[in-house]
């Protein structure tokens, strides 16, 4: 019943960020372009690997006046890797621990972002060269009030045109962007990238760098498709401004997931030059997070702490669009009242003062352990309180007896069905 929702109400209302009256509306009207960038961590950016840069384009757009960038971002996925980081975009809320919502529960109510820009006016899209099942997706799509789905049947793949799990992302990017051209504007299309991806393998003509040297074969690869990423994003910035929709466009850019997993801690501790504690391999969940919107201007780095969680009202703000009334977690990156707490799906968090993994609470600044391990106790209450209301929301079903307009419970008699 709404008794339980009622609770995780008053639990979101009393975490709610005001927008920042800056970036509110700093999009709004413009057509949202989301690109996710396959299993890109923050670790290669703005480094280099034997000398080499790995991604050149990303680098620049750190820098970039049209661009904000945050190197202290972190994914919150679990066990449905990319649907999972969909899923905490389009719904602000935390993945499932046992399994992949998108499959154990893709015929629940949600008030995902989608719907909420569908409602405001927008035509709403996902673009992925895969079969339109992988993941569920056709079938979640629909419950997330996604209007189309360009699956590879959309798509041409030419000679030479599929590496590894088929089509590779530079003409996947290049056909996006002409399906863009027939869109009905203002629209909201994401695109899915798929180079990028485990097991890192590619055409002797795409691999712009050499391999790494070390006993893994797959961070030995890994730099070699992320190199490529980095270059299919540079022809995606292109093709968007040759087709003209680069200027009335924005595109938020972020990393799903891990590539590189703690198999491969020895390969890592070489190329790091560091062992990697658990503090490190928490470290290492960092993905980029990119907000680029063309003439801004007032471009930076930001290194407010966030994750996942956080996209869905910090977009939505951009866009000009209240969440106030939604049941979300996390929060507005932009806001002054974010609060610096990113709680991973398998427990482990990160706060401005302390990293907690391996059920030890480290310094974030020394990545020692704290003297006075406490201190981690009030937050690692709080995370698991949190994770638990958004799996109840989950479990439940609970957004079915929620009114998004007034921000409220449905009445008893609304709620039979
Ligand atoms: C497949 C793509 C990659 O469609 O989303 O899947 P992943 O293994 O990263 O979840
Ligand atoms: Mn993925």
């Amino acid at each position: 019943d709404g008794s339980e929702l009622t609770e995780v109400t008053n639990y979101v209302r009393s975490n709610q960020a005001e927008p920042s009256e800056e970036m509110y509306g700093a999009a709004e009207g413009r057509n949202l372009i989301v690109v996710t960038l396959e299993s890109l961590q923050t670790f290669v950016l703005n480094n280099e690997m034997n000398g080499e840069t790995i991604t050149p384009f990303m680098n620049e757009l750190t820098q970039d006046e049209d661009t904000i960038y945050f190197p202290n971002f972190y994914h919150q996925t679990g066990l449905g890797k990319t649907s999972d980081s969909e899923f905490l975009l389009e719904t602000g809320m935390y993945p499932l621990s046992g399994g992949a919502v998108f499959f154990t529960h893709s015929g629940n109510t949600f008030n995902s972002m989608a719907e909420k820009m569908g409602n405001e006016g927008y035509t709403t899209n996902v673009q992925h060269a895969n079969t339109k099942s992988f993941w569920n997706r056709d079938m979640m799509y629909e419950s997330l009030g996604i209007d189309k789905f360009y699956d590879i049947q959309s798509y041409t793949v030419g000679e030479g045109q599929a590496v590894n799990w088929g089509m590779k992302d530079i003409p996947f990017f290049e056909q996006s962007v002409d399906h863009m051209t027939e869109m009905q504007q203002p629209f909201y299309t994401r695109l899915l990238s798929l180079t990028n991806h485990h097991p890192f393998t590619l055409d002797e003509e795409d691999k712009f760098i050499e391999e790494f040297d070390s006993n893994s074969g797959t961070l030995n690869r890994y730099f070699q498709t992320v190199r490529y990423l980095d270059e299919a994003v540079k022809t995606l910035f292109d093709d968007l401004k040759e087709q003209g929709l680069y200027e009335n466009s924005i595109i938020v850019m972020y990393g799903d997931h891990y590539g590189i997993s703690d198999n491969h801690n020895e390969a890592m501790a070489q190329y790091l030059g560091k062992e990697i504690t658990p503090y490190e391999s928490a470290q290492l969940q960092k993905v980029p997070f990119f907000v680029h919107i063309p003439g801004y201007e007032k471009g930076y780095v930001d290194e407010e702490i966030g994750g996942q969680v956080d996209m869905r009202s910090t977009i939505l703000h951009l866009m000009g669009m209240e969440t106030e009334k939604d049941i979300q977690f996390g929060g507005d990156l932009f806001s002054e009242e974010h609060e610096e707490f990113v709680i991973f799906r398998d427990g482990r968090f990160v706060t401005d003062e302390y990293v907690y993994a391996a059920n030890v609470c480290y310094d974030i600044e020394t990545g020692e352990p704290v003297e006075d391990q406490s201190v981690c106790d009030p937050y690692a209450e709080r995370a698991l309180e949190e994770l638990q209301y958004s799996e109840s929301i989950i479990n439940g079903d609970l957004l079915r007896f929620y009114e998004e307009e007034n921000g409220q419970l449905k009445t008893l008699d609304e709620q039979q069905p």
